[in-house]
Formats: C-alpha cells, sequence, structure tokens
C-alpha cells in the first residue's frame, strides 16, 4: 500500500514536465523565427541597408530553427492560447507538405542569400513569407 502511494506521489510531482507543449510553446518557437526573418524583412524592404553578412547570419539561423516549431504540435493541444485548426490532426498529409514548402523556402532563401544576390534574395524571401501565408491561410485560426 505505501509503495503504491509512495508510486502515485512521484507520479503526480512528474506530471507538469510531462504536459505536451501546447499553444504558447508554439508561438514562443515560431515568435524566434521572427528575430531572424524580421531582419532581414527590413533590409529587401530597403529600411535598413543591405548587408550582406549580417543577411547571411540571420538566413543561418532561420535555417537552424527552422522545424523547431513543427515538433510541437502534440495530438489534442489546442488550448486557451492556441490558434492552430483542428485540420492541422484531421489533414496530417497537407499539414506535413505546407511544412516542407516552409523548410525548402528557408534552405532555397539560405543559399541565395550566400550569393550576395540582392535581386534573387528579394524572390527567394518572397518565397518564404508566402509558405508562411498559406500554412497561416489553411491552418490558423483567428486570436482567442
Ligand atoms: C511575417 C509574419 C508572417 C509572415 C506572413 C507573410 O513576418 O509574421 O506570418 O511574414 O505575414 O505573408
Amino acid at each position: 500500500m505505501k509503495k503504491v502511494m509512495l508510486a502515485g506521489l512521484i507520479a503526480l510531482t512528474a506530471l507538469p514536465a510531462l504536459a505536451a507543449p501546447g499553444g504558447a510553446e508554439r508561438q514562443q518557437s515560431f515568435k524566434k523565427l521572427l528575430r531572424s526573418f524580421e531582419p532581414m524583412g527590413l533590409m529587401v524592404r530597403e529600411r535598413e541597408p543591405y548587408k550582406k553578412d549580417e543577411f547571411i547570419k540571420h538566413a543561418d539561423a532561420l535555417k537552424k530553427m527552422a522545424a523547431e516549431p513543427f515538433t510541437l504540435f502534440a495530438p489534442n493541444s489546442i488550448d486557451a492560447k492556441s490558434r492552430s485548426k483542428p485540420e492541422i490532426w484531421t489533414q496530417p498529409a497537407k499539414f506535413a507538405a505546407e511544412k516542407d514548402k516552409f523548410l525548402k523556402a528557408v534552405d532555397e532563401l539560405d543559399a541565395t542569400a550566400k550569393t550576395g544576390d540582392l535581386a534573387q534574395i528579394k524572390k527567394s524571401f518572397g518565397g518564404v513569407a508566402q509558405t508562411c501565408k498559406s500554412c497561416h491561410d489553411a491552418f490558423r485560426g483567428p486570436e482567442r
């Protein structure tokens, strides 16, 4: 009996650590990407001077982090913070295709950044932004 109670206590204590990531964790992770994406956006929109090395740094950082948010869509993890539509889980192949398009566009931006060809970089940046939008249109709901 004592052993059972101890096991129960340990299980309860471990619960928060085991809780699946939800909307807040996903939003933080996507916002981390914006800390690289936005400075590049300022340069391609000519709001800030284009600096090749700085741009490459941001493109590299984005590439390193880009897959992370997609590891946080645990099944049934729509909560009060989440803007995820249920279609993420009912149309997993379509969601995966959106993710793959995004990751491919991010790779392409990283490669283009290294050429220093600003006209091409603008196109590649636009390609990434387009994949953000198409996924949001299909799979992101309104703020709650
Ligand atoms: C951003 C941002 C998005 C995308 C999208 C592009 O900077 O936060 O969700 O670009 O607006 O259309």
